[in-house]
């Protein structure tokens, strides 16, 4: 099993893995996975690349499926055993007001969660990043069609809002928690770094993605300002992306995922590189990425000397009907159960039932109509 979700660029990657690796992969040792690997990552010569790289994710992630099965042992086995007992998990908590996140946050902690991201209706912001659609539904990144949904933006107003959020929160709930929260690529490094300082009373997990990381230099600059930690990488597919923010000390977290970063053999580069540096691993691990992803990060997790922790947005119930898996959630923190492999199956048959529908992630603008970083 591998997962290739490109989410709302899918088919792109669909074409790819059908048009061009899956026919070379007849033939080829399945036991070889490295060799596969290089084999397609070399020998395109176009390297890189969020299509390329997701397409050899699950081809990745699949062999280690099957290398897990012929051996007759779960994934994390082959990875070197266990490194914890379990991993501790993230969710996501979200409101359109304060009192509706403090409501949240109350529900996600009675679910165990020990961890918790916080997203949160900004007045006079008529679309703020991360919010569920109705009262009591949970944030669903894509909405179908093939125009995206156009989000308003305002820096200021988001600026001046998010950190009282963050107090009425610890007021009410202490400070043992793990507070998240992301920016989501929205602020300029100065912004970046004007937030982090004001929410440093809070003790925050992380902020993640304060800006775009395109230039990881500009993260410099947030560093000087604030000791809130960072976290990066969810759009990343190599370690080279990574290489600079991470050999200069510039995030505390990796966010990059088995998905898009090249699979379990590209995750494991990075986190070993991240690790000379104590920079611990924080996968993305949104509704996007279906139950096959989370499966093999949840291997990975167990592995990875270098984890930090791992996000569980959790599924809808058509979802989990058509992955049966093997992993379990308990009080926080997940485990990906002893089966051989990665432990889940894709039921085709229920798929059959809902044919494939376009849907796009949404754009942000300024109120001005400046096109921004959603
Ligand atoms: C988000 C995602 O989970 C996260 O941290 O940034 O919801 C992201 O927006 C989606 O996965 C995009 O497809
Ligand atoms: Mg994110």
């Amino acid at each position: 099993m591998g997962d290739a979700t490109l989410n709302g660029r899918e088919l792109s990657v669909a074409a790819y893995l059908r048009d061009h690796l899956c026919p070379q992969l007849i033939g080829r040792d399945a036991q070889k996975i490295e060799d596969i690997w290089q084999y397609f990552y070399k020998g395109a010569y176009w390297r890189r690349g969020p299509v390329t790289m997701s397409a050899i994710s699950s081809i990745d992630m699949a062999l280690w499926d099957i290398k897990g099965k012929a051996a007759n042992m779960p994934v994390y086995q082959l990875l070197g055993g266990a490194s914890r007992e379990k991993v501790m998990v993230y969710g996501h908590c979200t409101g359109s007001t304060i009192d509706a996140v403090l409501d949240d946050y109350a529900r996600l902690l009675e679910m165990g969660f020990q961890a918790i991201r916080v997203q949160c209706g900004i007045p006079g912001v008529s679309s703020a990043y991360g919010l569920a659609k109705q009262k009591g539904g949970k944030y669903e990144p894509a909405a179908k069609g093939v125009y995206p949904e156009e989000q308003l933006w305002s820096t200021e107003k988001y600026l001046n809002f998010i950190p009282t959020v963050f107090d009425r929160i610890r007021n009410k709930f202490g400070m043992d928690s793990c507070l998240l929260h992301d920016i989501h690529h929205r602020l300029t490094p100065i912004e970046a770094a004007r937030f982090g300082k004001d929410v440093e009373p809070y003790h925050l997990f992380w902020m993640e993605d304060p800006t775009p990381a395109e230039n990881p230099e500009c993260f410099r600059l947030i560093r000087q300002h604030t000791v809130t930690p960072i976290a990066v990488g969810e759009v990343f597919n190599s370690i080279w992306d990574c290489k600079q923010l991470i050999e200069q000390q510039l995030i505390d977290f990796i966010r990059t995922t088995v998905t898009h970063a090249g699979g379990i053999s590209g995750m494991r580069r990075i986190a070993d590189f991240a690790s000379l540096y104590q920079i611990r691993t924080g996968s993305h691990g949104a509704s996007d990425l279906s139950p096959i992803s989370m499966a093999a990060a949840l291997h990975f997790d167990l592995w990875v000397p270098n984890f930090g922790i791992q996000e569980y947005m959790g599924y809808s119930e058509i979802m989990l009907e058509a992955f049966p898996r093997n992993w379990i959630f308990d009080n926080g923190y997940m485990h990906p159960g002893d089966e051989p492999g990665l432990g889940v199956d894709f039921d085709e048959k229920i798929a059959e039932k809902y044919p494939y529908e376009a849907a796009c992630l949404p754009i942000a603008r300024l109120e001005d109509g400046t096109m921004w970083n959603w």
